[in-house]
């Protein structure tokens, strides 16, 4: 078969997004393909930075309450985690539960998946680990037999949802299993501007790193041809919204392709990576309400940076 020259390769879903969000007045990039295995790596790093009190916050107040919750949960119950991999905390959770069914990871990356499963068993050789491939944010099916699971939703992933999406998605959960489950959900609280801004533009710049990482493994992974070397990173507070963002800003006037499109940057223009909105405990419980499900517990540090929401399904 002879394809003419001139002919535009169909293109991937991938660079269909990429187009889409170039194509924006105010340009935005996906965020979720930050984690390739270099962006893993560097969040992985970003979660022991002075500056970013998330992770050790959340860890912290799982420390201190997961007997109660535990008790609270009761035996035997499933535990369903949509975006597999959040390593320690999940296994604090798994041992504090009272003879759990079983664990239910779900990720899209089906390698990932399965190393973890494999990674986990090791761990946990009782444990019933049943992996599931599949994206969260779509409908899906539980495994059979799973009923009123416990849906674990640690890290503020929430806050990368914009608010409208976030409640679509709480909603979904609500369905999961039959319904009639529980959700521990992980959110980042409101706080001073300057520590939310310090915790996204570390000194050390590795969030600067994560954040270019992104054009990175555009240009491998969609036929992009970003230059790292004129672009910037950027995070600030937006108040409007209630978000950080990040942005990459173009140093100079340029011109970028992705799969033979080419869009033109002025300089200083920003795109945005990613959007991580914090909530008042307040606004966690009215979107819950709105999407399904009633609060039956929070708990929080002494700063009140973090919140674990404990729901149950309305
Ligand atoms: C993993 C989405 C919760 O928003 O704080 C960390 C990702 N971005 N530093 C966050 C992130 C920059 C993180 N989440």
């Amino acid at each position: 078969m002879t394809a003419a020259k001139h002919q535009p390769l169909p293109l991937t879903p991938m660079q269909t997004e990429v187009l889409g969000g170039l194509s924006r007045g105010d340009k935005h990039l996906p965020s979720k393909y930050f984690y390739d295995a270099a962006g893993a790596r560097l969040f992985e790093r970003i979660c022991e930075l002075p500056e970013y009190y998330p992770t050790r916050t959340e860890l912290a107040i799982l420390r201190t309450h997961l007997p109660t919750i535990s008790k609270q949960l009761g035996p035997m119950r499933w535990l369903v985690e949509p975006g597999s991999g959040s390593g320690l905390k999940t296994r604090l959770l798994l041992e504090a539960l009272d003879q759990p069914a079983g664990y239910v990871p779900i990720d899209i990356s089906d390698a990932q998946l399965k190393a973890y499963a494999q990674d986990l068993r090791q761990g946990f050789p009782h444990l019933n680990v049943r992996p599931l491939s599949a994206d969260f944010t779509a409908d899906l099916q539980l495994p059979e037999g799973v009923k009123k699971p416990v849906i674990w939703f640690p890290g503020s992933t929430l806050g990368n949802f914009r608010p409208a999406d976030a409640q679509a998605f709480l909603r979904r959960l609500s369905r999961w299993g039959g319904g009639a489950g529980e959700l521990l959900l992980g959110v980042d609280l409101v706080k001073p501007v300057e520590v939310l801004e310090a915790a996204y533009n570390d000194t050390a710049g590795v969030t600067a790193r994560f954040n270019l990482n992104l054009l990175r493994h555009l240009n491998h992974a969609a036929g992009c041809d970003f230059d790292l070397s004129q672009f910037r990173h950027e995070a600030r507070w937006n108040p409007q919204i209630g978000a950080i963002q990040m942005f990459l800003i173009s140093l100079g006037e340029q011109t970028v392709h992705v799969a033979g499109h080419a869009f033109a940057l002025a300089s200083q223009e920003a795109i945005c990576t990613e959007y991580s909105h914090k909530y008042t405990p307040t606004q966690v419980e009215q979107l819950a309400h709105a999407s399904g499900w009633s609060l039956r517990n929070m708990y929080s540090d002494p700063k009140n940076w973090f919140g674990v929401f404990h729901l149950e399904c309305i």
